[in-house]
């Protein structure tokens, strides 16, 4: 028996994040992946590398949640980038019609691409209708500061601190990433299940960002979570399957590498 996987997120043209490094994440780990795309961003390599940003319209959107929802009995959800304040309506709206064993919101805040006014529209959405609905979210630290209304998070403390409140945002378990920039040789993350912290280390690989490290935990934790696992479980195998997909990055001629998924 296969156990399935959902995703809805963006595409990066380059294949290194969003929904390629998704459903990648659930070949690995044994699920079988069923995307819906809510945008396509492609990167200008004759801009260097910013972002360009195409939401797919709201309409159709709904329309492959409802095909993915009606073809099978989906119960574990990953949420990528939405993208836009439509967007968040209409996936909020599907991930209502039905009940969820588990929701992993990988809160994408903002995209270069995107004008600063359509960004922090996102933002409210994004905040006030799906993470209520998470019982996993996934924020960066650059997502922890905004969500948390904190300026700095560089202490394990700050850390707890920050995922003490998102977690009064609704989402029942939270995980703070530290990544490269969070100060010290580990690459530190937090999770917080609403009364306890665990902190979970590994020695950070390099210290430049590698594309599609956070799409691919929030994937990992989705797929360990759709074969059974319990939440603290799937978070430590999925960063254990993320550090390794960091060791085995590639790279081209981007300027940045990517997570190769193959890694462990
Ligand atoms: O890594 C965040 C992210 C998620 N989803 C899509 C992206 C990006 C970053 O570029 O393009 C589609």
């Amino acid at each position: 028996m296969v156990n399935f996987a959902y995703v809805i997120a963006g595409s990066e043209a380059t294949g290194g994040a969003g929904i390629q490094a998704d459903l990648r994440t659930f070949q690995q780990l044994g699920a079988y992946g069923v995307g819906t795309l809510t945008c396509i961003v492609s990167f200008d390599p004759k801009a260097n590398w910013s972002h360009r940003f195409v939401p797919v319209e709201a309409q159709v959107v709904a329309d492959q949640i409802e095909a993915a929802t009606s073809a099978y009995d989906l119960d574990t959800v990953k949420i990528g980038m939405l993208g836009t304040p439509a967007t968040i309506d209409v996936v909020a709206d599907g991930l209502r019609q039905q009940q969820w064993r588990h929701i992993v919101v990988d809160p994408v805040l903002i995209c270069k691409g995107q004008e600063p006014g359509a960004a922090l529209d996102t933002d409210t959405a994004l905040r006030r209708q799906i993470l209520p609905l998470a019982t996993v979210t996934t924020p960066n630290l650059f997502e922890a500061r905004t969500l948390a209304g904190m300026e700095e998070i560089s202490t394990v403390d700050d850390l707890i601190e920050a995922a003490r409140r998102i977690a009064e945002l609704g989402p029942r378990y939270v995980v703070v990433k530290g990544g490269v920039e969070f100060p010290g040789d580990d690459a530190v993350d937090v999770l917080f299940d609403g009364d306890d912290a665990e902190v979970l280390r590994a020695p950070k690989v390099g210290d430049a960002r590698v594309a599609g490290a956070g799409c691919t935990l929030a994937a990992a934790i989705t797929a360990e979570l759709a074969n059974g696992s319990e939440v603290p479980e799937a978070v430590r195998r999925a960063k254990e399957f993320t550090t390794a997909g960091i060791v085995a990055r590639v790279g081209g001629n981007a300027p940045f590498d990517a997570v190769w998924q193959g890694g462990q």
